[in-house]
């Protein structure tokens, strides 16, 4: 019997010491549960914040205990334009962003809309690796994953061209669509999406570049006569990473991360649908195609291409190089 008491005293006296020690293991395992602050460049909830909020979500299910996400939100808590160098100063964690909006800090993020390659081939023919050195050297960023390579841009317009010929037009763009509307001899003006609704209501703009969804999101529907026939280009957003941020990760946290982007990219596999969908809505919605010749419209596309590889290449000559060797058009 005194023994027993003994050894209850001895367990009740050992049990604060271990749970002491449990409690400082546990301090350490959940000290390893990170959370990263994250901001979309496009309007919450709308076509092109929606799979990177689905990937959030996914990431916040698989990451319990190791890397968690914090939802700022999109251009209300900060312009689109501001979204890169954002990641870069570490003012936030992880961005959905289009190269489009940070252009200035990295050129070659204009040669994303020419990489129309699913990203299971860009990770393997090493375009993926190229964009991700220039990444970390100019935005200090990890380049975790690109969407939307098989949707295309368009021109929409509120007045009708005889021909692929902009003169006379101005057209709201980003440098997505800059030298290619220049180039057909349109006048440009440049403005984050936020602000195209007001530019064609207003006249300010007689049309405007987009990808063929998402169009009915701030809806310019109701602004909005005419879409160019043929859509040309690759959408690209892409999930950034503050470089320090993901040093700072462990392989478990990495993974959740990676696995992740994996999932988000593979989110593609819907587009096709989508767009199908989108065209028959614009339809419905009196959005009236314009189409040209088959000829012109491969002519269209091939000087498309060209002047914006030029762009690039100019003012990237080495990397931009070797991005349109990688590219293959
Ligand atoms: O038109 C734009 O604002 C733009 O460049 C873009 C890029 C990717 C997706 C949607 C829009």
């Amino acid at each position: 019997h005194t023994r027993l008491l003994t050894v209850t005293g001895v367990q009740t006296c050992a049990l604060p010491i271990l749970s002491g020690v449990l409690a400082i293991a546990a301090g350490a395992a959940s000290a390893q549960e990170v959370t990263l602050k994250a901001v979309t460049s496009f309007a919450e909830k709308t076509q092109f914040s929606k799979n990177f909020e689905r990937f959030i979500d996914k990431v916040n299910a698989d990451g319990k205990g190791k890397v968690q996400i914090n939802y700022i939100g999109g251009p209300r808590a900060m312009p689109p334009f501001e979204v890169g160098n954002a990641v870069r100063t570490r003012v936030v964690d992880i961005a959905n962003v289009t190269g489009a909006f940070y252009t200035n800090l990295m050129p070659e993020a204009d040669a994303f809309k020419l990489i129309g390659k699913p990203m299971t081939e860009q990770r393997k023919n090493g375009t993926w690796e190229l964009l991700n050195q220039i990444h970390n050297q100019k935005l200090n960023s990890y380049y975790l994953a690109r969407q939307f390579h098989n949707v295309p841009f368009h021109i929409y317009l509120n007045k009708k061209p005889e021909k692929f010929d902009f003169t006379g037009l101005k057209i709201r763009v980003t440098p997505v669509y800059k030298d290619m509307v220049e180039a057909f001899g349109g006048t440009t003006i440049t403005t984050a999406p936020g602000e195209v609704y007001t530019a064609l209501e207003r006249g300010v703009a007689d049309g405007y570049g987009w990808p063929v969804t998402g169009i009915f999101d701030l809806g310019w529907e109701k602004v909005t006569k005419f879409r160019l026939e043929p859509g040309f280009y690759a959408v690209e957003v892409n999930v950034l990473v503050n470089l320090d941020t993901w040093k700072s990760l462990n392989d478990a946290q990495k993974k959740v991360l990676a696995d992740a982007a994996a999932w988000l990219e593979g989110l593609d596999s819907e587009n096709e649908a989508l767009i199908k969908a989108e065209r028959d809505k614009q339809g419905a919605a009196g959005i009236q195609p314009i189409t040209f010749s088959e000829a012109d419209s491969k002519a269209f596309l091939a000087k498309s291409n060209d002047v914006a590889w030029q762009s690039v290449i100019k003012r990237a000559p080495e990397t931009g190089a070797k991005l349109r060797a990688l590219a293959g058009n």
